[in-house]
């Protein structure tokens, strides 16, 4: 039976009076209860790979504001991790990895311990399916295969993912091996959160935006395709929102290739054009800045009104254009929630 959870209706087409939300890194260190279980915990790694406090840190923010779904605590980073790449998190860099840029590195990194090292996220994922309040929906998620092979390739964030434009128009061959070992192991990795518990699937491609057009669609829109295929043969009805960050007009093509349920919109589109041109192919979810949300007040109140009016006639979630950021005040998100929860279409 399909769910009745407003998000749910949302994503298979069913508008309804309220419009569903939550907001990407909803759980994180602009919340002082994070920052707590955070230190309790040790690393962010720790926190990730503990399924009682990944639980709690979930729930941390639904208490607060009340939002219509929580995502799952976790980070995309966890799959290169669980092939057995090394991973730390270090304090104001952000991740660093041990770069994967040859043949020889790809092929020592191994599936044999995948799902294993991978248990306690499916255990959170268990733990809130049965601990979420009746109308909240729980989404899973994974990076898609491009972003996650920045941080395998370059080992660490960029600005510009040159290295591993350049492995993948220098050494085609073995940038194709690595996405195509990453389609299979977030598709295994994903049916598995659907098998405990997840009931909408997000794939986040937060770098797809610096690629030209043809380098999108091989390394973004084709693992896509494959990656929802492979979930629809287990899971049909699951809906799967796609995030190609940055792809502006391209993501019409993404859409209509990938056959998504929903596209995450970024804060650099126009919510007129996303109304005219997105919106009648799929439901949308965006697009407010993240960094109004730091500002707060009035320009926050308008600004949220402008996405309303612009995408109330269409099937419309809402959120940020990208996640929160840690000098977001507490008090702006729930003025946000607050709006929202009361808006009627
Ligand atoms: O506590 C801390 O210091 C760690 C900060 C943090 C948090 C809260 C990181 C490190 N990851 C997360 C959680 C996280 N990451 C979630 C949890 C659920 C939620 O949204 O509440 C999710 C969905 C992610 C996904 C993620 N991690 C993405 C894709 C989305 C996006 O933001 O673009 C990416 C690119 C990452 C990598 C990552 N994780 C963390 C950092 C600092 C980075 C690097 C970002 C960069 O390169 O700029």
């Amino acid at each position: 039976m399909a769910s009745d959870k407003l998000f749910i209706q949302t994503l298979k087409g069913n508008q309804k009076d309220r419009v569903p939300f939550w907001f990407m890194r909803q759980a994180g260190r602009y919340l002082p209860e994070y920052m707590a279980l955070r230190k309790e915990a040790g690393s962010f790694l720790d926190l990730c790979y503990n399924s009682d406090f990944a639980t709690e840190v979930t729930l941390q923010p639904i208490r607060r504001f009340n939002m219509d779904a929580a995502i799952l605590f976790s980070d995309i980073l966890v799959i290169p991790h669980a092939l057995g790449q090394d991973l730390a998190f270090q304090v104001g860099e952000g991740p660093v990895l041990t770069p994967v840029n040859n043949i020889e590195k790809l092929e020592a990194l191994s599936k044999d311990n995948f799902h294993d090292h991978l248990n306690p996220v499916y255990q959170t994922v268990s733990n809130l399916s049965k601990k979420l309040p009746d109308h909240v929906a729980l989404i899973g998620f994974a990076g898609a295969p491009w972003t996650v092979a920045t941080y395998m390739v370059g080992g660490r964030g960029s600005k510009d993912q040159a290295e591993t434009r350049i492995m993948a128009y220098q050494d085609r061959e073995t940038f194709e091996q690595l996405i195509n070992l990453l389609v299979d192991v977030t598709s295994e990795y994903l049916i598995r959160q659907v098998d405990h518990g997840a009931e909408v699937l997000q794939i986040f491609d937060s770098w797809s935006g610096s690629l030209p057009a043809d380098e999108f669609i091989k390394w973004c829109v084709e693992p896509m395709v494959k990656i929802v295929q492979n979930i629809r043969a287990v899971h049909p009805d699951v809906p799967i929102i796609g995030f190609p960050k940055g792809a502006g007009a391209k993501i019409k093509n993404y859409i209509k290739k990938t056959r998504v349920n929903a596209v995450s919109i970024d804060t650099s589109t126009s919510t007129s054009w996303v109304r005219d041109a997105v919106q009648p192919l799929c439901t949308v979810q965006g697009n407010l800045d993240p960094i109004m949300l730091v500002r707060g007040g009035a320009p926050l109140e308008r600004a949220v009104h402008h996405i309303l009016d612009h995408l109330k006639d269409g099937s419309h979630i809402f959120n940020l254009g990208h996640g929160i950021i840690p000098q977001t005040p507490p008090e702006n998100v729930k003025m946000v929630s607050d709006i929202l929860l009361s808006y009627r279409r």
